[in-house]
């Protein structure tokens, strides 16, 4: 999945869209809403109840905030403002998917992109990002216009792991794959 190509992710996004069409355009609540699960979420219901967080993009290449703290499971509204001159962009991945993604916008630098986990915002105006972050970790966002990520246009969302469980996530999952794989390899 890492490899592909953009447009094949493009694709692999609405197929499920087309395939589904016919039999749940009429039942479903949302039916522009992508279900596809990213390593650092699913798109978030604009219509769900959601944590408004501000972001503010100008032409010093920066957001603000720079970190946004998240917890697992939880909705965020991004309203993403541009207050600078040049358009700017919000697209949220891991910092692995951003840097392969910025290097080819900067190889193709007129190539429309257009995904749910990202936002274009033109200068003086305002755009809104909804995004339910199903995932722990430490992800990234950034303006992946060619020359603006590599001037540091980007900034951290760190989601903290759901501590609600009545099992401690650190003892169960560190020890669980192992102990699966002794017994394995055992029969
Ligand atoms: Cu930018």
């Amino acid at each position: 999945m890492r490899r592909l190509h953009p447009l094949l992710l493009a694709l692999a996004g609405v197929a499920p869209l087309i395939a589904h069409a016919h039999d749940e355009a009429r039942h479903a609540p949302s039916p522009t809403l992508s279900t596809h699960a990213y390593a650092f979420g699913v798109q978030g219901d604009p219509k769900a109840s959601a944590h408004t967080v501000t972001v503010v993009m100008d032409d010093r290449m920066r957001f603000t905030p720079a970190s946004i703290p998240v917890r697992q499971g939880e909705t965020i509204s991004f309203v993403v403002r541009n207050e600078g001159k040049l358009l700017h962009e919000l697209v949220i991945g891991t910092p692995a998917d951003l840097a392969r993604h910025a290097e080819t916008m900067r190889k193709h630098p007129g190539m429309a992109h257009d995904e749910p986990f990202m936002v274009h915002v033109k200068p003086g105006a305002a755009e809104r990002l909804t995004w339910r972050f199903t995932k722990s970790g430490r992800f990234e966002f950034a303006c992946l216009v060619p020359g603006h990520y590599e001037a540091g246009m980007k900034g951290m969302i760190a989601v903290a792991a759901r501590t609600d469980d009545a099992t401690p996530p650190s003892a169960g999952s560190s020890t669980s794959p192992a102990a699966a794989a002794r017994s394995h390899a055992a029969h």
